[in-house]
């Protein structure tokens, strides 16, 4: 009896340590940070676009958790990451991602852009750009020849096609924004792909050590380059010019208008030119997909991936002729749509359109490696969003920018501009915001409540509105 009385207590004391030790395992022990350079949300695949082709990445989305409503926090390059590496709304703090991990016992290292790096200005020199040294053990940069790459180049607002290697723009505006270049090649010399190659030696070399590892690429950002076998998957013919209503631009204040809108701008006249840069889009980001591809690979042959936090995303969106708007910078669904998908062992795989904001990210790795977040951490983890897809963590997501303000809830896009103008949205009935419902007198009641709400929200989050009228 007295035996029996022991083989039961050691029993229990065995279950108990299978527990406690399955606990353990469950917690995350690598993070692969993989972040694209203004890429919209809505050219991938696993997104809903029909003609891109990107594989990988719809693969890791079919593996992981798919965010469908994920909004950055600042519209451009710098904003957004200094943004989404405190989990801050707005500058920094003593704590980042990478040191919060490093402080924990993690490698951390960069492979090319994280903080903001100057395309192409910082890839061609192959400098550091703004980076934060307290954020990494180890950095490594991936520098490129970018709109100097020898091949078919073009500057699509100046129609100017040529194979010459002089007199290319490459920095002066805003024709770099309208740059492509196809090329003979495999890819190998330019810049993502050495940031898959160096990503690949850093997995292999830290894999029994835990890591964070952050691997960020250039593309789609311009110039957008690529070897031609890229831009062969799409035929301008194939390509529909974005849907522009008659008038669109009428009942949106100019302060709301992105910088270059083609009524201003030569690519207006070109039509063909327009679809060119959706291809180049295209192109850019099939190569980039291809580079996640590889890295995504490699974590498989180590045996890696049951015990790593992947994470894929965007800086910010990205307007491609909607509304005549270009480039970034401005509060419109598409420049500030991201996609975000986190695949992390024990969780099952779906989608989720909960609202949620890139700044999430630091707080949802910091829980899912079990440690504690820091209390500067302005975010929210996305924990409970991985476990059951239809929980909720926020109202609406904030975006700041030079013009204004939005916030952006399940229904409604709001924006409110530092001269007190508005745009009001129904986005379940209007996704492609051509009525603004703001101009509406009849509104009015709902304004006041946003106006409310966005005071709330910023004075929550310790930013004082800029008026200027
Ligand atoms: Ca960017």
């Amino acid at each position: 009896m007295k035996q029996l009385k022991y083989a039961f207590v050691f029993i229990v004391i065995g279950i108990l340590n299978t527990a406690s030790s399955l606990a353990a395992d469950s917690k995350i022990k690598n993070v692969l940070f993989l972040i694209s350079d203004d890429l919209k949300a809505s050219v991938l695949g696993s997104y809903g676009d029909t003609i891109c082709k990107t594989p990988n990445i719809d693969r890791l989305a079919s593996q992981g958790v798919v965010f469908d409503r994920v909004y950055c926090q600042g519209t451009s390059c710098g904003p957004s990451r200094q943004s989404f590496m405190h989990s801050r709304y707005l500058g920094s703090a003593k704590e980042n991602m990478g040191k919060h991990f490093i402080d924990n016992g993690f490698y951390s290292a960069r492979v090319g852009k994280i903080y903001h790096m100057k395309v192409p200005g910082d890839i061609i020199a192959g400098t550091d750009g703004i980076d934060i040294r307290s954020t990494w053990i180890d950095s490594f940069n991936s520098p490129g020849l970018e709109a100097h790459t020898p091949g078919d180049y073009a500057c699509l607002n100046l129609n100017i096609f040529t194979t010459d290697l002089g007199g290319r723009y490459s920095t002066a505006m805003p024709h770099r924004w309208f740059v492509t270049v196809s090329y003979e090649g495999d890819g190998s010399d330019q810049p993502d792909y050495k940031t898959a190659t160096k990503t690949i030696e850093l997995i292999r070399e830290r894999k029994d050590e835990p890591f964070y590892i952050a691997a960020g690429f250039i593309r789609p950002h311009y110039p957008m380059v690529a070897p031609k076998q890229y831009f062969d998957l799409y035929p301008i013919e194939d390509i529909p010019l974005p849907h522009v209503p008659e008038g669109d631009l009428d009942d949106i204040p100019e302060i709301g208008h992105s910088n270059v809108i083609s009524t201003k701008d030569p690519i207006g006249k070109y039509p063909d030119n327009i679809k060119r840069m959706w291809a180049g889009y295209y192109a850019s980001v099939t190569y980039m997909d291809e580079q996640v591809g590889r890295i995504l690979d490699e974590l498989d042959r180590q045996g890696l991936r049951d015990s790593t936090a992947i994470v894929f995303t965007s800086d910010h969106g990205y307007h491609l002729g909607e509304h005549h708007f270009w480039q970034k910078s401005n509060l419109h669904e598409e420049a500030i749509r991201v996609p975000l998908i986190i695949s992390a062992p024990g969780f099952e795989s779906g989608r989720t359109s909960a609202i949620t904001e890139l700044m999430d990210i630091y707080p949802t790795l910091s829980d899912l490696a079990g440690l504690k977040t820091p209390a500067s951490v302005q975010g929210k983890s996305l924990r409970p969003v991985m476990e059951d897809k239809d929980a909720e963590v926020r109202e609406a997501a904030l975006t700041i920018d030079g013009s204004g303000y939005s916030l952006r809830s399940s229904r409604w896009a709001y924006m409110r501009y530092n001269n007190d103008e508005e745009e009001l949205y129904d986005m379940e009935s209007d996704p492609g915001q051509y009525t603004n419902l703001a101009i509406n007198p009849e509104r009015e009641k709902e304004l006041v409540n946003w106006r409310k709400k966005l005071d709330t929200r910023l004075a929550k989050a310790e930013i004082k509105r800029k008026v200027k009228k």
